[in-house]
């Protein structure tokens, strides 16, 4: 099997073989130290506190931004520093996360922590006029909890939720290594994530028209960029992928050609009959965890199966749609991506890999207006 990295996880495994877990260790690279990331490990010894993990600093921003789902279609949203989807979370089982959340915009949000049982922490769950009172124009607000719940998790927005969830882009991933991560888990070679949203063309210039756009939506989009505007996947035989399905705003029948895949976390949990399918259903908010043994080298179409999420506002092909690339198979000339500009990172396959802490993905910023 060839492989290009060893997985983040793997090396943690060694590290804990070896007993030197230490700040070092769990330093995390910043993709982009330039907006407000504090890196986190550097200080951890200085800041664990004894049976707890690394504390985990970080600054995070919302600001009104707009971004291209497809070049002809572009939305306004309250991006989490400035991008969408939000930056990487990746922590470790036990850690500690403490987010000092600025809000720059003028409506009230928040950040919902969700997966992640906020035990002894009910303060942090991030609901508005619940939990607390809301971050308001101008304000911020501290979030400091324990995730002590592994897998794939994710957060969002908890303030007017259809819309600022919905369609606005206020969500992003948060990943928790397990401490006692499944056998099949330490096989993997690439691990990607995709975030599957929905788009209401009608209300994208205006913020407020609707409290509920959601039965409008007409675009759909994976990691916030609908097809042929988003990116395929690419593998090498031997592979051992890893798809964190995760569903924000649409609700997708993922099917992906040429293989089965092995579901085997559901919300991050590790299920007790890891299931092989074709189709794997994932409900809204609900995280399916699939592991796909690469070994039928060509180019595979990946795609919900739901017909209605397939279209860029009726014209096909479009939407929630993508192409998993063996390297060993060359372009033909008629691929419909055969001339496209590569983001290795569009799946966060290079922020997974890059440590721990808050991980900006540049390439998803917005722009102003
Ligand atoms: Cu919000």
């Amino acid at each position: 099997m060839s492989t290009d990295y060893e997985p983040a996880r793997r090396r943690f495994m060694q590290l804990v073989g070896a007993g030197t877990v230490t700040a070092m260790g769990a330093r995390p690279i910043l993709a982009n130290a330039g907006t407000g990331a504090i890196s986190d490990a550097s200080s951890a010894e200085s800041s664990a506190e004894p049976g707890s993990g690394t504390i985990h600093q970080f600054e995070m921003s919302i600001e009104e931004r707009m971004v291209d789902v497809t070049p002809e279609f572009e939305s306004k949203v309250w991006a989490y520093n400035e991008q969408v989807p939000g930056p990487l979370i990746h922590v470790r089982e036990g850690d500690t996360i403490e987010a000092v959340l600025k809000n720059r915009t003028e409506e009230m949000h928040s950040i919902h922590w969700h997966g992640i049982p906020q035990t002894g922490t009910w303060r942090s769950d991030g609901a508005p006029g619940i939990t607390e009172p809301g971050v308001s124009s101008g304000s911020s607000h501290t979030y400091r909890f324990t995730a002590n719940k592994p897998g794939t998790l994710w957060y969002h927005c908890h303030q007017g939720v259809p819309n600022h969830v919905g369609i606005r882009g206020m969500w992003g991933p948060l990943i928790v290594d397990p401490k006692d991560p499944i056998p099949l888990e330490r096989e993997v070679t690439k691990d990607a994530i995709l975030m599957f949203s929905g788009w209401n063309p009608d209300v994208a210039k205006d913020y407020f028209a609707l409290s509920d756009p959601t039965g409008g939506m007409r675009y759909f989009s994976i990691n916030g960029r609908a097809f042929p505007h988003n990116q395929p996947l690419r593998v090498r035989e031997g592979d051992v992928l890893r798809l964190r399905l995760m569903s924000v705003s649409a609700d997708v029948a993922f099917h992906l050609h040429g293989h089965d895949m092995l579901v085997t976390h559901q919300d991050g949990r590790p299920l007790n009959s890891p299931e092989l399918v074709d189709v794997v259903y994932v409900a809204f908010g609900q995280r399916k965890d699939v592991i796909v043994r690469m070994n039928n080298p060509g180019r595979w179409p990946a795609h919900d199966h739901q017909e209605h999420h397939l279209s860029n506002d009726g014209k096909t092909p479009g939407g929630l749609f993508f192409v998993v690339e063996y390297e060993e198979i060359e372009h033909d000339p008629w691929y419909y991506w055969a001339r496209k500009e590569y983001d290795p990172d569009f799946y966060f396959q290079e922020s997974l890999q890059r440590g721990y802490g808050l991980i900006e993905q540049p390439q998803f910023r917005g722009r102003s207006f």
